[in-house]
């Protein structure tokens, strides 16, 4: 069989469902044509091959290219300051009234043109790649107006045109209420589903649509309406459910059939099960957690005893979860939430391709899939979730190059 390219001589985690544990493969070979995996497995089951190019890894770990589900990375101004503030003791609702909070990336991003916001994306994206992400979620949120979401949607596209990476879009107009709409959230709404969802789906612009289901963000009412406008225009859902408290967002989600369920701390038994009967993926965002100094963590135990596909991201923003890194994310997800590495590798990958929509495309290393590959040199895939600040990614992956 003729391929394009070879690496040989490596130890593969395949994170292919079924098998036990991560999919190991000792003395494995991956194989790619045109920018898919040919086969990924023993090579010493693997079909004649004859490649152009063979590589060989000289012993190292292969898992498949990570993949950040969760991201706001396009985004005008930092929040740095506010920080401070906040170390200094003010409350979040103090520095939102102050013009702090959402509201004062609105205001930045609104003021960037897109060059502004591509140029600012792009070292948090190049952090990413730097840990073997191949694949991101960026979503919109701070434009809040029709103009400045398409622009924010517009610029999460052009990070694909100018980095080796494949972007899903999500738009999230329903994410604060911009300040022009005073106290009429319902007519924001509005705004929400009658131009800016035709106007995003006309265009292309997003592959999903997400929505803030929380106190200070929308309603369960007003997320419905969101999301049937979405599902008119064929769109898939997701949304922020039960971050800050429990609104039933999740089960919300789940008549909707979303591809997930994000952040999820307050997420009782109810919503557990309404995600399994959804096949709707968890999305734990431990940054946030950390950020926020958050106590409560999500239901571990039940997202596990009723088969909740759990998936991880760094929720990169500028408000919560300053952090650009999938390596960290997993510590924290173990050190925090107690997952295992297994369930933090799952995370990053398989589950992460299931909370986009792409579980067909990528996520795991297995014949027919992109060929999208992070090569590291470690002795056990549990170093990728046991070390702190340490990036130990040797060769990055994408579409077979
Ligand atoms: N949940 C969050 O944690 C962020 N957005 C959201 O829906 C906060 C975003 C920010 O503070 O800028
Ligand atoms: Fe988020």
């Amino acid at each position: 069989m003729r391929c394009d390219r070879i690496w040989r001589d490596a130890r593969l985690a395949t994170l292919a469902p079924g098998g036990p544990g991560l999919g190991e493969v000792m003395g494995g070979l991956v194989a790619s044509r045109d920018g898919r995996i040919i086969y990924a497995g023993p090579a010493a089951d693997a079909p004649g091959l004859e490649a152009d190019e063979t590589i060989s890894c000289d012993g190292r770990w292969i898992t498949p290219g990570l993949i950040d589900c969760h991201t706001h990375l396009v985004f005008g101004g930092d929040r740095a300051g506010e920080f401070e503030q906040r170390l200094a003791g003010a409350s979040y609702e103090a520095i939102a009234r102050a013009g702090g909070g959402i509201v004062s990336t609105m205001a930045a991003t609104r003021a960037a043109s897109e060059d502004d916001l591509l140029a600012a994306a792009l070292p948090r994206l190049d952090a990413l790649i730097a840990e073997g992400v191949t694949t991101v979620e960026v979503k919109s949120g701070y434009g809040l107006s029709l103009a400045d979401e398409t622009k924010q949607l517009r610029v999460a596209r052009a990070l694909a045109r100018r980095r080796d990476i494949d972007v899903a879009t999500t738009f999230l107009g329903a994410h604060a209420l911009p300040p022009e709409y005073g106290d009429d959230p319902d007519g924001y709404i509005d705004l929400v589903c009658a131009q800016m969802i035709p106007a995003v789906a006309a265009e292309g612009l997003a592959d999903a649509v997400d929505a803030f289901c929380e106190g200070i963000g929308f309603t369960p009412a007003q997320v419905r309406r969101v999301f049937e406008a979405a599902k008119a225009h064929g769109l898939a859902v997701k949304l922020h459910a039960e971050q800050l408290s429990n609104l039933h967002g999740a089960a919300l989600a789940a008549e909707f059939r979303a591809l997930s369920a994000d952040h999820l701390e307050y997420l009782d038994d109810g919503g557990v099960s309404a995600l399994a009967r959804a096949g709707s993926v968890a999305t734990l965002l431990p940054g946030a957690f950390y950020f926020t100094r958050e106590t409560q963590a999500p239901p571990i135990d039940q997202l596990r005893a009723q088969g909740v596909p759990i998936a991880l991201a760094t929720d990169c923003n500028p408000g919560t979860s300053p952090l650009t890194s999938p390596l960290l994310v997993m510590n924290m997800a173990a050190t925090l939430f107690r997952l295992t590495v297994e369930e933090c590798l799952a995370g990053v990958t398989r589950n992460a391709a299931m909370a986009l929509g792409l579980a067909a495309e990528a996520g795991t290393l297995e014949a027919g899939k992109r060929c999208d590959l992070a090569i590291w040199d470690i002795e056990r895939p549990a170093e990728l979730v046991y070390r702190m600040g340490f990036n130990p990614l040797h060769r990055r992956v994408w579409r077979g190059r």
